[in-house]
């Protein structure tokens, strides 16, 4: 199936496409969260909201793999090398107190995923320690055990995790397919910096589509 994208359409099979929902966490998109906390703008992040519901319901629909991976770290920071902690000013550091729990701290209630994109049962919920999903995590594997090629990225933020994971899928071989509504970031610049980039030189990261060019081809392709 070809589906409209830029720099150009890209042929997906939906049996080997997985959806990715990266770092929907609360510290990141919740007014009272760590992102909130620093002075970021995050109703930029919000506008994601909807259109990531529309894409699970109909990727539900379909029977997709859906991947949800949330950032942080062990609670006693033995995953978090110290570079990680050094540049940024005390009280606002991985693992210091934050307004939603310590940040950025596995278990603690920022860390979790907003509500309104919530995981189901049995959907795959990937911990991870870097920007990168593949980062010191199973993905690589498990996508290989679902006979995935193609990956719809969504979440936040558009130029750090979900950039870092498009990188990561094309050096690995999988294609990535960003869906600019779906994806966002605390700056509209590095956005559209990081959106322009991918699809540069012929589609050098990988292809950017629309959620209602994959919804087409979702909701007519349900089995
Ligand atoms: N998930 C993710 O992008 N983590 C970040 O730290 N993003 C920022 O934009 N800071």
């Amino acid at each position: 199936m070809q589906i409209t994208a830029e720099p150009h359409s890209v042929t997906l099979d939906l049996d080997a496409t997985a959806l990715m929902v990266i770092d929907m966490q609360k510290d990141f998109l919740y007014p009272n969260g760590f992102g909130a906390f620093l002075g970021n703008d995050v109703t930029l992040l919000q506008r994601t909201i909807r259109p990531i519901q529309r894409l699970l319901t109909a990727a539900r629909m379909r029977g997709l793999l859906i991947i949800h991976t949330r950032e942080g770290h062990l609670p006693d920071l033995s995953d978090c090398p110290p570079t990680k902690l050094d540049r940024w000013p005390v009280g606002t550091r991985i693992g210091d107190p934050g307004p939603m729990g310590r940040i950025l701290i596995r278990g603690e209630e920022g860390h979790g995923i907003i509500n309104e994109v919530a995981p189901l049962p049995g959907e795959i919920v990937l911990d991870k320690p870097g920007k990168s999903a593949f980062y010191a995590t199973d993905l690589d594997a498990i996508l290989h055990q679902h006979g995935i090629r193609n990956l719809l990225i969504t979440g936040v933020t558009t130029d750090v995790c979900c950039n870092a994971t498009v990188i990561g899928a094309n050096d690995r071989g999988f294609n990535a397919i960003v869906l600019e509504d779906c994806v966002s970031s605390y700056s509209p610049a590095r956005h559209a910096a990081t959106l322009e980039t991918i699809k540069a030189q012929g589609g050098i990261f990988g292809w950017v589509t629309t959620s209602a060019d994959v919804l087409h081809i979702l909701n007519g392709a349900i089995k």
